[in-house]
């Protein structure tokens, strides 16, 4: 497959001002009658062939300005028509058949309804059309299907008209008067009920809300509509964000790649981000359902208003919009928690994608498959990227830099470059050096070190960015770090400062300290970098304990235990040094479990050990088992010491009565934690508390949190409660999901043997990327059972890669990065990983999404 390169950039020939797009609806045969009309475009270079994408579709017919025409042929995939003037009216016929459409990508048939996706490049898999984001067109949509198989007709903008043909089929014309791209069209037709609502704007629009789901899930659609109000009206006042169409429309559907997607005044959700409940959604999934909804909501402006020019600038709406939900979500939720809860995201998912083959800058200079790229360096990468110039100039001149650049590119395609202008000229930013975070990957480190000399303070940094994948040589970023220097004996600090680092190595005085401060650096996270300090672990507990940051006081607790189970698995440990460093991990434990200040929120993320991915980061060349091993050694430890405070906490939470009010949020949060530390000390005492946690519960946090420590036990009561979280949930299709979930992620030194026996169960669904998400990513992220001895986890994921690969390939090919970290395995399950990539490779017709990751992988 070629690779595309930014530097190539045209503008297209031609504009298509507008698109007709009639719809002959059923799920086994679709026919779809195009209209473009289109003019040739002045910023262009002419041409008088009009190139329109297509994918696995052909033309049944062709007219050029209402004439059947035979001035066309195919290239490949594409369609070429030589076209004799300024502007004509191209119309093509094309056939499809939804239910054969297992990619997910164009219109599928997805439970007896039909829907579309068409981020990056779905559009061509319905109509030829120059799918690309910079050609902007406004669509007039005309649907026409059974009555009885969908009675519900939607698509983007506001519906015009409606009506019964009289032989059993109805039809509804939609017009979306905002021109988009052809990624943000979408349809959907099927048999859906509707949790209505409305919204009135600031300017007094009143809006239409509705979320469509099948009838049995309609009661669990609440919490969905509740986030998108919130969501209108926290856009409206933290950005000045209006919505533009008298309805918004929501529907959830089942068999889904993504989280969701923005289409226009109509977006599609996976049913994962829209049903919630407290008898069958964590506290995570409520989260999950209004970060989501809000994100989608919020890329009416930042993605669909102003969208982007090319696919290299995807981080221009998903960057920015992941950063508007992040603040959103820290909004509702408490800032301190969210914060960590992004980092902690950040740290297991991106970190080892820039330090590993597949490393690329959130504005990548090349692809193959664009679906490869919908990265956590896009993303979150570059949330943090704009995270880090609002840090530096503050919310308010902030908002006036995204005031401006909404003014300045609304309804155009932009670029990462025009945010950044926008935000020298709105917010006051010099941002020249700052660019190079949309162009270097790898996490930069910085090194820091603290002298103390008469009353003075000497902080010196150094930064290093690493090498990456086609970029050795890295020049130095600017590094916001908001810094502050406790005195040890109060206790407390003189007040916050943020300095930035722009220089490989700068030093900065502080005045006035009698004694060495103690420093707490990169607090809420300032900029994704890692850093390597020179600290004493007495100082780590003195943080862990007293700093007023919240990020900063989990960095604390998170560092002195990195740093030990890093030594402990590395070198290995005598038991003196074992016993000292765990007696400080204890100290700083104690005072988090009995720090009355504390809420059980914040105890809970403290209480929490760092990730296992994470941990892998640590060492250049790491062995899984043996730091998972030290991990779960060190929680055995742990719980064995406290197993009085343990049991005390979890008594006194579990009295506390459920709601979704964050003290009752942090009592299940600590108390499913509380049960995991016994469980590694004391299973017998662990697996009694959770089977009583599990019948009590009367939410799914409580209840799944319990099982979830059955499983990883060897206990009767495991497969009791296993069998009967199945029996009361089977037909509910999310709440199955994490019944696989938890056996794939299990502790059970035999859940390999469970993988497999799950594969073959009636329920798995190898078409339902939920499900097999469920199953195989929770099994790739289980550190004792991926990374078994013998390598039969690696097999099991080659195995699923290739048998997913002509089916779905866009979700296959997210399988691969668990392999390709090969490099920073211990020798004897790297070549083992290695020679599982070499085998997907060498199969035949791998999807271009595949073989491009194998192929980085590899590298
Ligand atoms: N645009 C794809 C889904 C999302 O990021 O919202
Ligand atoms: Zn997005």
């Amino acid at each position: 497959p070629p690779v595309i390169r930014r530097e190539d950039y045209q503008p297209f020939p031609w504009l298509v001002p507008a698109t007709r797009l009639e719809f002959t609806l059923g799920l086994a045969k679709t026919i779809v009658v195009s209209t473009l009309q289109i003019e040739r475009n002045p910023a262009a270079q002419a041409s008088a062939v009009l190139r329109l994408d297509g994918d696995g579709i052909s033309a049944a017919s062709v007219t050029v300005d209402g004439q059947e025409s035979s001035g066309w042929e195919m290239d490949g995939d594409s369609l070429l028509l030589t076209l004799p003037g300024d502007a004509h009216e191209v119309s093509i016929t094309t056939e499809i058949d939804p239910s054969a459409n297992t990619q997910l990508m164009g219109l599928y048939a997805s439970n007896g309804m039909l829907c579309t996706q068409c981020e990056a490049e779905g559009f061509r898999r319905i109509t030829f059309f120059p799918d690309r984001p910079d050609v902007l067109s406004t669509y007039t949509v005309r649907m026409a299907g059974s009555q009885a198989d969908f009675p519900v007709l939607l698509s983007n903008g506001n519906k015009a008209a409606e009506g019964e043909n009289g032989d059993g089929t109805h039809w509804a014309e939609w017009h979306d008067p905002w021109p988009k791209p052809s990624y943000l069209f979408a349809l959907v037709a099927g048999d859906l009920v509707a949790n209505a609502d409305s919204f009135t704007t600031l300017s007094g629009r009143e809006v239409d809300l509705a979320i469509y789901v099948r009838d049995g899930d309609l009661g669990r659609t609440r919490h969905a509509m509740t986030s998108l109000i919130k969501s209108m009206e926290w856009d409206e006042q933290t950005f000045g964000r209006e919505y533009d169409l008298d309805v918004f429309n929501i529907v959830a559907v089942s068999d889904f790649n993504m989280g969701a997607m923005e289409n226009k005044g109509l977006n599609v959700f996976n049913t994962k981000y829209v049903l919630a409940d407290p008898e069958t959604a964590t506290d995570g999934d409520f989260d999950g359902v209004e970060g989501v909804i809000a994100h989608e909501y919020f890329h009416n402006w930042s993605g669909n208003r102003v969208t982007c020019r090319d696919w290299f600038q995807l981080s221009l709406k998903e960057g920015f919009t992941v950063l508007r939900d992040q603040l959103f979500s820290q909004d509702m939720q408490g800032e301190a928690v969210k914060r960590i809860e992004d980092v902690r995201i950040l740290r297991s998912a991106q970190f080892p994608e820039d330090s590993g083959p597949l490393a690329h800058p959130i504005r990548p200079d090349s692809f193959r498959e664009i679906s490869n790229f919908y990265t956590a360096t896009v993303y979150n990468k570059g949330a943090e990227v704009i995270r880090m110039m609002r840090t530096m100039c503050g919310p308010e001149a902030f908002r006036q830099g995204t005031d401006l650049y909404f003014d300045r590119h609304d309804g155009e395609a932009a670029t990462c470059e025009d945010f950044i202008r926008a935000m020298e000229d709105g917010a006051g930013l010099d941002l020249s050096q700052f660019r190079l975070w949309y162009s270097q990957a790898g996490t930069p480190r910085v090194d820091i070190n603290l002298e103390h000399s008469g009353d003075t303070a000497t902080l010196t940094l150094k930064q290093t960015v690493p090498p990456t994948p086609g970029q050795p040589g890295k020049k130095p970023m600017p590094i916001p770090l908001r810094i502050a220097l406790f005195d040890r004996d109060n206790g407390s600090h003189e007040g916050e400062q943020l300095i930035v680092l722009d220089q490989p190595e700068q030093s900065f005085s502080f005045g006035g300290f009698a004694s060495s401060p103690v420093l707490s650096v990169n607090r809420g996270f300032s900029a994704p970098v890692r850093i390597a300090r020179d600290i004493s672990d007495d100082d780590l507990v003195f943080l862990a304990a007293k700093d007023d940051d919240p990020f900063a006081r989990y960095e604390a607790m998170q560092d002195l235990i990195v740093r030990h189970l890093t030594a402990a698995s590395s070198d290995g440990l005598d038991d003196y040094a074992r016993e000292a460093a765990r007696r400080s991990i204890a100290q700083a434990f104690e005072a988090i479990l009995t720090d009355e200040t504390l809420d059980d929120s914040m105890r809970g993320e403290l209480m929490m050990l760092p990730g296992l991915t994470y941990l892998l980061e640590q060492q250049q060349v790491a062995d899984p088992t043996r730091i998972h091993e030290e991990r779960e050694g060190l929680k055995a430890w742990l719980g064995a010491r406290f197993e009085d405070g343990l049991a005390k906490l979890h008594r006194r939470v579990s009295a506390v009565a459920y709601s979704q009010e964050s003290a009752s949020r942090g009592a299940r949060k600590v108390k499913t934690q509380a049960l995991a530390y016994l469980a590694a000390a004391n299973g017998a005492l662990a697996s009694e508390m959770a089977a009583a946690q599990y019948d009590a519960a009367d939410n799914m946090t409580d209840r799944q949190g319990a099982l979830m420590v059955l499983t990883g036990l060897s206990t009767e009561r495991r497969s009791a409660k296993l069998l009967d979280f199945h029996e009361r949930y089977s037909d509910n299709e999310l709440v199955v999901d994490k019944w696989f979930a938890l056996q794939a992620s299990s502790l059970h030194p035999e859940a390999i043997e469970h993988v497999k026996a799950l594969a073959d169960h009636a329920d798995f669904n190898i078409r339902n990327p939920n499900r097999v998400r469920s199953l195989y990513m929770a099994f790739a992220a289980n550190p004792h059972a991926f990374h078994a001895a013998d390598g039969e986890g690696y097999r099991l994921i080659a195995d699923l890669i290739l048998e997913l690969d002509p089916i779905n390939p866009q979700t296959a090919a997210r399988f691969v990065p668990s392999l390709g970290r090969w490099r920073r395995i211990e020798p004897k399950r790297s070549a083992m990983m290695r020679a599982e990539l070499e085998r997907i490779r060498s199969a035949k017709n791998l999807s271009r999404d595949t073989f491009e990751q194998v192929a980085r992988s590899l590298g």
